[in-house]
């Protein structure tokens, strides 16, 4: 038995699954998962000293690799001072300034934990601020794992087959519309089944829970402008979105501004932390300026908010970083594409920046129905095939890739290599 069978073993007998997040089980590509060590630049070390180069990247927030010594050094100076507070602290109020400099839609800004806080967060913010009750989602889309969320959701709920989860309760579910991604007269329809009804429309502008999927044109600016009519909250789930695909996230992007946008692990370079923000009007709902009510110990903590500052002004003072990653990963999904062309697998890549993913479908996939075509038992054995080559994949169609900065031309060749060897293996 490899080291990381035995920890994966002793933990199912204490963990739920062995994992204390499911898609890390690897239940959607079978098999025991790895157990991580260390990590550095592009490459993780498993617990029996294996190396992979990784296109998970924590889910998004190591944009500069691993251990970035830009972000190492602030932790370090941060760390003697103590390790949480409960009271307030100037670097709060630094990374609010950055967040409400870079982002378009945020005029004020809470820090939280985590992007399930988020997301909580700014729902009932739209309900206390509309003194409305539902929300609409869409299929296939993740916002944490808020009991609001978990209908038709993405990300592990889909993998595991379970998109609405047990023990939400029917009166939560009945508060939450959902009808398909990129389907803007689902939504019109929707707003006139439920006049003056609906609180927020809750959106990942270029999803990343079903495989990568982006807009289509008109999307989003359709969603704004039916917001903007229907007196609705329009929220931008740019958890992993936000700072990777442009400074100012996917609204800056593609030109759309949310009421409210949700942040999450990229504002703190890793470590655990999240935001929510947009217009003043809404957020100073918020208590102690307004009645909504949302708190924590941990919020605004001084090595997250030291870590997360650091690398949201290395990203802020070095623009050409984005070139680079846009120059990279076009390399990876144009090269990927173009190898399943030559192997006669006419299969999708989608791709927004440095987001992608290879769906095992040649029908192109614009929302859950078109995902849900990959043939997830091929995709299982192309990630093993990737594995033992040494590249770590997202365990899961569902699941978009990250690219890095610590991705050289040099590992685009070597993943390039793999895919083509790893696509033929998966189809032998
Ligand atoms: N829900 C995350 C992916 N969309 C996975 C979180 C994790 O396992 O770390």
């Amino acid at each position: 038995m490899t080291t990381s069978e035995t920890l994966f073993a002793r933990a199912q007998g204490v963990i739920p699954g062995g994992v204390n997040s499911p898609v890390r089980a690897f239940r959607a590509v079978g098999g025991a998962p790895l157990f991580m060590q260390s990590a550095q630049g592009a490459w993780l070390t498993d617990a029996d000293g294996n190396q992979y180069v990784d296109f998970i990247n924590s889910w998004g927030p190591m944009i500069l690799g691993h251990a970035p010594e830009v972000v190492l050094e602030a932790v370090r100076q941060a760390l003697p001072h103590s390790l949480s507070y409960g009271a307030p602290t100037r670097r709060e109020i630094e990374l609010a300034e950055l967040l409400i400099e870079l982002v378009p839609s945020v005029e004020k800004v809470r820090l939280v934990n985590s992007g399930t806080e988020a997301t909580m967060s700014a729902v009932r913010v739209a309900r206390g601020y509309t003194g409305r009750a539902k929300i609409l989602k869409f299929e296939g889309c993740y916002h944490g794992h808020g009991d609001s969320f978990l209908i038709a959701a993405g990300s592990g709920a889909l993998t595991l087959g379970a998109p609405d989860s047990p023990g939400v309760t029917q009166g939560v579910a009945q508060d939450t519309l959902t009808v398909p991604y990129n389907d803007l007269a689902a939504v019109h329809a929707a707003i006139e089944a439920n006049p003056d009804q609906l609180a927020a429309i809750i959106v990942e502008p270029v999803v990343g829970n079903m495989g990568l999927v982006e807009p289509a044109p008109g999307f989003l600016a359709g969603l704004r402008a039916l917001c903007t009519q229907h007196g609705i909250v329009l929220i931008f789930d740019e958890v992993m979105t936000g700072f990777r695909l442009a400074p100012g996230g996917a609204q800056q992007l593609y030109g759309v501004v949310p009421d409210m946008t949700t942040l999450g692990k990229i504002i703190g370079g890793g470590l655990p932390v999240g935001a929510y923000g947009g217009r003043a009007d809404i957020m100073n709902q918020v208590a102690p300026a307004g009645k909504v009510y949302q708190a924590g110990t941990l919020s605004g903590n001084p090595l997250a908010t030291a870590a997360g500052l650091a690398q949201l002004r290395y990203l802020h003072a070095h623009p050409e970083v984005y070139e680079q990653l846009e120059a990279t990963s076009a390399r990876l999904a144009d090269g990927t594409r173009q190898i399943a062309q030559e192997l006669g697998l006419h299969y999708t890549v989608n791709r927004v920046g440095s987001m992608f993913s290879l769906f095992f479908t040649p029908r192109p996939v614009s929302n859950l129905e078109d995902a849900k075509q990959s043939d997830l038992p091929a995709f299982g054995r192309y990630f093993h095939a990737m594995l033992r080559r040494g590249i770590y994949l997202a365990p899961s169609q569902y699941e978009a890739l990250f690219v890095s900065t610590a991705i050289t031309d040099e590992l685009v060749d070597k993943y390039l290599t793999a895919c083509r060897e790893s696509l033929i293996e998966a189809h032998a």
